[in-house]
Protein backbone atom coordinates (compact mmCIF):
# COMPACT_ATOMS: atom_id res chain seq x y z
CA UNK A 1 0.00 0.00 0.00
CA UNK A 2 1.31 3.51 -0.89
CA UNK A 3 0.92 6.50 1.26
CA UNK A 4 -1.26 7.66 -1.92
CA UNK A 5 -3.57 5.08 -1.42
CA UNK A 6 -4.01 5.46 2.26
CA UNK A 7 -3.03 9.18 2.99
CA UNK A 8 -4.26 11.15 0.28
CA UNK A 9 -2.90 14.65 -0.95
CA UNK A 10 -6.18 16.54 -1.36
CA UNK A 11 -6.14 20.05 -2.80
CA UNK A 12 -8.35 22.53 -0.78
CA UNK A 13 -8.22 25.26 -3.60
CA UNK A 14 -10.79 22.73 -5.57
CA UNK A 15 -13.35 23.55 -2.32
CA UNK A 16 -12.30 27.31 -2.09
CA UNK A 17 -12.21 27.88 -6.08
CA UNK A 18 -14.38 25.39 -7.72
CA UNK A 19 -17.74 25.40 -8.97
CA UNK A 20 -20.21 22.92 -7.42
CA UNK A 21 -18.91 20.08 -9.49
CA UNK A 22 -15.01 20.60 -7.96
CA UNK A 23 -16.60 21.04 -4.57
CA UNK A 24 -18.42 18.07 -5.04
CA UNK A 25 -15.65 15.70 -6.20
CA UNK A 26 -13.38 17.09 -3.29
CA UNK A 27 -15.93 16.32 -0.75
CA UNK A 28 -16.02 12.44 -2.29
CA UNK A 29 -12.34 12.24 -2.01
CA UNK A 30 -12.44 13.73 1.14
CA UNK A 31 -15.45 10.76 2.56
CA UNK A 32 -12.88 8.28 0.99
CA UNK A 33 -9.74 9.46 2.96
CA UNK A 34 -11.51 9.39 6.44
CA UNK A 35 -13.22 5.94 5.44
CA UNK A 36 -9.62 4.07 4.59
CA UNK A 37 -7.51 5.64 7.18
CA UNK A 38 -8.70 8.76 8.60
CA UNK A 39 -5.93 10.62 7.57
CA UNK A 40 -5.10 13.02 4.69
CA UNK A 41 -2.62 15.81 3.69
CA UNK A 42 -4.06 19.14 2.46
CA UNK A 43 -2.07 21.66 0.15
CA UNK A 44 -3.31 25.03 -0.48
CA UNK A 45 -5.63 25.15 2.59
CA UNK A 46 -5.72 28.69 3.18
CA UNK A 47 -3.95 28.88 6.45
CA UNK A 48 -1.55 31.55 6.22
CA UNK A 49 2.15 30.95 5.61
CA UNK A 50 3.36 33.54 7.74
CA UNK A 51 1.22 32.39 10.58
CA UNK A 52 2.64 28.88 10.28
CA UNK A 53 5.70 29.88 9.80
CA UNK A 54 6.13 32.56 12.81
CA UNK A 55 4.03 30.01 15.31
CA UNK A 56 6.88 27.55 14.50
CA UNK A 57 9.60 29.78 14.77
CA UNK A 58 8.41 31.11 18.51
CA UNK A 59 7.90 27.88 19.33
CA UNK A 60 11.49 26.90 18.70
CA UNK A 61 12.24 29.80 20.39
CA UNK A 62 10.75 28.86 23.35
CA UNK A 63 11.94 25.31 23.57
CA UNK A 64 15.56 26.74 22.89
CA UNK A 65 15.44 28.08 25.96
CA UNK A 66 17.24 26.68 29.23
CA UNK A 67 15.45 23.74 30.78
CA UNK A 68 15.20 26.00 34.04
CA UNK A 69 14.12 28.85 32.25
CA UNK A 70 11.13 26.51 30.54
CA UNK A 71 10.50 24.98 34.17
CA UNK A 72 9.25 28.55 35.51
CA UNK A 73 6.02 28.08 33.56
CA UNK A 74 5.71 24.33 34.07
CA UNK A 75 1.95 22.91 34.31
CA UNK A 76 -0.04 22.72 37.24
CA UNK A 77 -1.52 19.43 36.25
CA UNK A 78 -1.25 16.37 34.45
CA UNK A 79 -2.21 17.46 30.57
CA UNK A 80 -2.82 21.14 31.77
CA UNK A 81 -2.02 24.52 30.46
CA UNK A 82 1.54 25.55 30.09
CA UNK A 83 4.66 23.65 29.81
CA UNK A 84 5.28 19.85 30.23
CA UNK A 85 8.57 18.07 30.48
CA UNK A 86 9.47 15.08 28.87
CA UNK A 87 8.60 12.47 31.40
CA UNK A 88 5.18 13.23 32.25
CA UNK A 89 3.06 11.26 29.12
CA UNK A 90 3.17 7.55 28.11
CA UNK A 91 0.78 6.55 25.11
CA UNK A 92 2.25 3.24 25.12
CA UNK A 93 0.17 2.08 28.14
CA UNK A 94 1.18 -1.40 27.58
CA UNK A 95 4.87 -0.11 28.59
CA UNK A 96 4.55 1.04 31.85
CA UNK A 97 8.35 1.72 32.76
CA UNK A 98 8.67 3.33 29.54
CA UNK A 99 7.48 7.10 28.63
CA UNK A 100 6.97 9.72 25.14
CA UNK A 101 10.13 11.34 24.50
CA UNK A 102 9.30 15.04 24.00
CA UNK A 103 8.35 18.25 25.67
CA UNK A 104 5.19 20.24 25.18
CA UNK A 105 3.19 23.02 25.64
CA UNK A 106 -0.70 22.94 25.88
CA UNK A 107 -3.28 25.65 25.26
CA UNK A 108 -6.77 24.88 25.97
CA UNK A 109 -10.03 26.85 24.24
CA UNK A 110 -11.94 29.09 27.23
CA UNK A 111 -15.58 28.16 27.70
CA UNK A 112 -16.06 32.07 26.97
CA UNK A 113 -15.59 32.25 23.20
CA UNK A 114 -14.29 29.96 20.51
CA UNK A 115 -11.54 32.85 19.55
CA UNK A 116 -9.77 32.68 23.03
CA UNK A 117 -7.86 29.95 24.86
CA UNK A 118 -7.37 29.98 29.10
CA UNK A 119 -4.97 32.57 30.21
CA UNK A 120 -2.73 30.37 32.93
CA UNK A 121 -1.44 33.25 35.58
CA UNK A 122 2.08 32.96 35.95
CA UNK A 123 2.66 30.40 33.58
CA UNK A 124 1.75 33.15 30.78
CA UNK A 125 5.06 32.95 28.66
CA UNK A 126 4.63 36.15 26.32
CA UNK A 127 5.53 35.85 23.01
CA UNK A 128 4.06 32.18 22.58
CA UNK A 129 0.89 33.68 24.06
CA UNK A 130 0.81 36.67 21.26
CA UNK A 131 1.52 34.57 18.30
CA UNK A 132 -1.00 31.56 19.31
CA UNK A 133 -3.67 33.96 19.55
CA UNK A 134 -3.36 34.82 16.20
CA UNK A 135 -2.58 30.79 15.39
CA UNK A 136 -5.88 30.21 16.90
CA UNK A 137 -7.78 32.45 14.88
CA UNK A 138 -6.68 30.40 12.10
CA UNK A 139 -6.97 27.35 13.14
CA UNK A 140 -10.84 28.16 13.99
CA UNK A 141 -11.21 29.52 10.35
CA UNK A 142 -9.78 26.26 8.79
CA UNK A 143 -12.04 24.44 11.16
CA UNK A 144 -14.79 26.27 9.83
CA UNK A 145 -13.85 24.99 6.28
CA UNK A 146 -13.18 21.53 7.41
CA UNK A 147 -16.95 21.66 9.15
CA UNK A 148 -18.55 22.71 5.38
CA UNK A 149 -16.80 19.85 3.24
CA UNK A 150 -17.21 16.83 6.02
CA UNK A 151 -20.83 18.17 5.97
CA UNK A 152 -21.01 17.05 2.05
CA UNK A 153 -18.55 14.51 1.92
CA UNK A 154 -20.82 12.48 4.48
CA UNK A 155 -24.39 13.58 2.89
CA UNK A 156 -25.23 15.55 6.02
CA UNK A 157 -27.37 18.91 5.49
CA UNK A 158 -25.31 21.47 5.55
CA UNK A 159 -24.56 22.97 9.54
CA UNK A 160 -24.62 19.60 11.09
CA UNK A 161 -20.96 19.59 11.92
CA UNK A 162 -21.44 22.89 13.60
CA UNK A 163 -24.39 21.79 15.39
CA UNK A 164 -22.94 18.61 16.73
CA UNK A 165 -20.00 21.15 17.89
CA UNK A 166 -21.89 24.47 19.16
CA UNK A 167 -24.56 22.85 19.88
CA UNK A 168 -23.22 21.61 23.94
CA UNK A 169 -21.60 24.44 24.97
CA UNK A 170 -18.45 26.43 22.93
CA UNK A 171 -16.86 24.39 21.14
CA UNK A 172 -13.40 23.21 23.24
CA UNK A 173 -10.10 23.09 21.07
CA UNK A 174 -6.40 22.33 22.54
CA UNK A 175 -3.24 23.76 20.91
CA UNK A 176 -0.20 21.31 21.73
CA UNK A 177 3.19 22.44 20.62
CA UNK A 178 5.82 19.28 20.42
CA UNK A 179 9.41 19.68 21.16
CA UNK A 180 11.02 16.09 19.66
CA UNK A 181 14.42 17.27 20.49
CA UNK A 182 17.41 15.28 19.39
CA UNK A 183 17.64 12.31 21.48
CA UNK A 184 21.55 12.79 21.66
CA UNK A 185 21.25 16.28 22.85
CA UNK A 186 19.42 15.23 26.40
CA UNK A 187 20.41 12.64 29.15
CA UNK A 188 16.54 11.85 29.49
CA UNK A 189 16.90 9.89 25.91
CA UNK A 190 18.55 7.23 27.32
CA UNK A 191 16.79 3.75 27.53
CA UNK A 192 13.77 5.68 25.61
CA UNK A 193 12.77 4.49 21.86
CA UNK A 194 10.15 6.86 20.91
CA UNK A 195 8.85 9.99 20.52
CA UNK A 196 5.01 9.83 20.78
CA UNK A 197 3.79 6.46 21.61
CA UNK A 198 0.51 4.83 19.95
CA UNK A 199 -2.03 6.73 20.30
CA UNK A 200 -5.66 7.49 18.74
CA UNK A 201 -6.76 11.56 19.32
CA UNK A 202 -9.59 12.00 21.49
CA UNK A 203 -12.23 14.73 19.65
CA UNK A 204 -12.76 15.74 15.84
CA UNK A 205 -10.39 16.84 13.46
CA UNK A 206 -6.47 17.38 14.45
CA UNK A 207 -4.91 19.68 12.11
CA UNK A 208 -1.00 18.69 12.18
CA UNK A 209 1.61 21.49 11.22
CA UNK A 210 5.26 19.33 11.20
CA UNK A 211 8.59 20.03 9.84
CA UNK A 212 10.56 17.82 7.52
CA UNK A 213 11.82 15.58 9.87
CA UNK A 214 9.78 12.09 9.33
CA UNK A 215 8.34 10.62 12.08
CA UNK A 216 4.69 10.16 11.90
CA UNK A 217 3.56 6.75 11.55
CA UNK A 218 -0.39 5.72 11.22
CA UNK A 219 -1.34 1.91 11.94
CA UNK A 220 -3.34 -0.05 9.24
CA UNK A 221 -6.08 -1.38 12.17
CA UNK A 222 -8.37 -0.07 14.69
CA UNK A 223 -9.07 0.15 18.08
CA UNK A 224 -11.77 -1.83 19.87
CA UNK A 225 -12.61 0.19 21.96
CA UNK A 226 -15.25 -2.09 23.65
CA UNK A 227 -12.67 -4.17 24.67
CA UNK A 228 -10.92 -1.06 26.28
CA UNK A 229 -7.24 -2.26 25.07
CA UNK A 230 -6.27 1.09 24.07
CA UNK A 231 -2.76 -0.06 23.46
CA UNK A 232 -3.31 -2.81 20.89
CA UNK A 233 -0.80 -4.50 18.91
CA UNK A 234 -0.57 -3.36 14.97
CA UNK A 235 1.98 -4.40 12.49
CA UNK A 236 1.82 -2.62 9.35
CA UNK A 237 2.54 1.18 9.54
CA UNK A 238 2.33 4.16 6.93
CA UNK A 239 4.50 6.78 7.18
CA UNK A 240 2.99 10.16 6.61
CA UNK A 241 5.56 12.71 4.69
CA UNK A 242 3.26 15.76 4.19
CA UNK A 243 5.29 17.92 1.41
CA UNK A 244 6.10 21.11 2.67
CA UNK A 245 3.53 23.53 3.12
CA UNK A 246 1.20 21.19 3.66
CA UNK A 247 -0.86 20.22 6.94
CA UNK A 248 -1.95 17.23 8.04
CA UNK A 249 -5.56 16.40 9.26
CA UNK A 250 -6.78 13.43 11.08
CA UNK A 251 -9.90 12.11 12.29
CA UNK A 252 -10.44 11.94 16.26
CA UNK A 253 -12.71 9.49 18.21
CA UNK A 254 -15.08 11.66 18.31
CA UNK A 255 -15.75 11.69 14.26
CA UNK A 256 -15.52 7.64 14.58
CA UNK A 257 -17.96 7.53 17.18
CA UNK A 258 -20.70 10.05 15.78
CA UNK A 259 -20.63 8.50 11.77
CA UNK A 260 -21.19 4.63 13.91
CA UNK A 261 -17.33 3.89 13.16
CA UNK A 262 -17.93 4.71 8.90
CA UNK A 263 -14.89 7.01 9.53
CA UNK A 264 -11.73 5.93 10.69
CA UNK A 265 -9.92 7.35 13.87
CA UNK A 266 -6.67 5.53 13.53
CA UNK A 267 -4.08 4.72 15.80
CA UNK A 268 -0.45 6.77 15.23
CA UNK A 269 2.73 7.43 16.45
CA UNK A 270 5.59 9.29 16.19
CA UNK A 271 9.07 7.10 15.79
CA UNK A 272 12.76 8.17 16.78
CA UNK A 273 14.94 10.31 14.64
CA UNK A 274 18.15 12.14 15.10
CA UNK A 275 16.77 14.81 14.36
CA UNK A 276 15.39 17.01 16.42
CA UNK A 277 11.47 17.74 15.38
CA UNK A 278 9.07 20.42 15.65
CA UNK A 279 5.47 20.35 15.41
CA UNK A 280 2.49 22.34 15.81
CA UNK A 281 -0.82 20.61 16.82
CA UNK A 282 -4.56 21.90 16.79
CA UNK A 283 -7.44 19.37 18.24
CA UNK A 284 -10.65 21.14 17.18
CA UNK A 285 -13.36 19.30 19.42
CA UNK A 286 -17.18 19.98 20.50
CA UNK A 287 -18.65 21.64 23.64
CA UNK A 288 -18.05 19.69 27.10
CA UNK A 289 -21.52 19.03 27.06
CA UNK A 290 -21.34 16.39 24.16
CA UNK A 291 -21.10 12.26 24.44
CA UNK A 292 -19.42 9.86 22.83
CA UNK A 293 -23.29 8.19 22.22
CA UNK A 294 -24.24 10.99 19.87
CA UNK A 295 -24.52 9.92 15.87
CA UNK A 296 -25.01 11.72 12.67
CA UNK A 297 -28.09 12.05 11.56
CA UNK A 298 -28.67 8.84 9.41
CA UNK A 299 -25.79 6.94 10.86
CA UNK A 300 -27.20 3.95 12.93
CA UNK A 301 -25.82 3.69 16.45
CA UNK A 302 -24.99 -0.52 16.81
CA UNK A 303 -21.39 0.47 17.54
CA UNK A 304 -19.54 0.95 20.40
CA UNK A 305 -22.35 0.19 22.86
CA UNK A 306 -19.16 0.20 26.03
CA UNK A 307 -18.74 3.75 24.68
CA UNK A 308 -21.52 6.04 26.81
CA UNK A 309 -19.66 8.82 28.19
CA UNK A 310 -20.13 12.50 28.53
CA UNK A 311 -16.64 14.48 26.72
CA UNK A 312 -15.20 15.51 30.00
CA UNK A 313 -15.62 11.55 31.08
CA UNK A 314 -14.06 10.48 28.48
CA UNK A 315 -11.03 12.47 28.84
CA UNK A 316 -10.22 10.94 32.35
CA UNK A 317 -10.60 7.62 30.54
CA UNK A 318 -7.74 8.84 28.60
CA UNK A 319 -5.74 10.46 30.38
CA UNK A 320 -5.77 7.70 32.75
CA UNK A 321 -4.10 5.48 29.70
CA UNK A 322 -1.55 8.19 28.84
CA UNK A 323 -0.19 8.75 32.61
CA UNK A 324 3.01 7.85 33.85
CA UNK A 325 1.95 8.32 37.31
O1 LIG B 1 3.94 15.35 15.88
C1 LIG B 1 3.29 14.62 15.14
O2 LIG B 1 3.61 14.39 13.98
C2 LIG B 1 2.04 13.95 15.64
C3 LIG B 1 1.52 14.52 16.92
C4 LIG B 1 0.41 13.76 17.52
O3 LIG B 1 0.01 12.71 17.06
C5 LIG B 1 -0.23 14.27 18.73
O4 LIG B 1 0.28 15.24 19.33
O5 LIG B 1 -1.27 13.70 19.13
Amino acid sequence: MTTNDYIPELDLSEWFEGDAESKASLAKKWDAAFRTSGFCTVVNHGFPDDVLGDMYARTKEFFDLDLAEKLRFKSESFLGPGFHQAGEENFDAKNKNGYDLNDSWQFYSSPESVDAFIPTGDNAYAPLYEEATKYWRCARALQAVLFEISDQALGLEKGTFARFHFDHGTPMAALRLSDYFAPSSDRRAVGTSRRLGGHTDYLCYTILKCDEVPGLEVAVGEIDFDQKDLSPFFDTWVKVTPRPGALVINAGDMLRFWTNGIWKSSFHRVVMNPKRRISLVFFTGPGYGATTAARFPGFASDKFLQMKMTLPQYFQFRKDMASTA
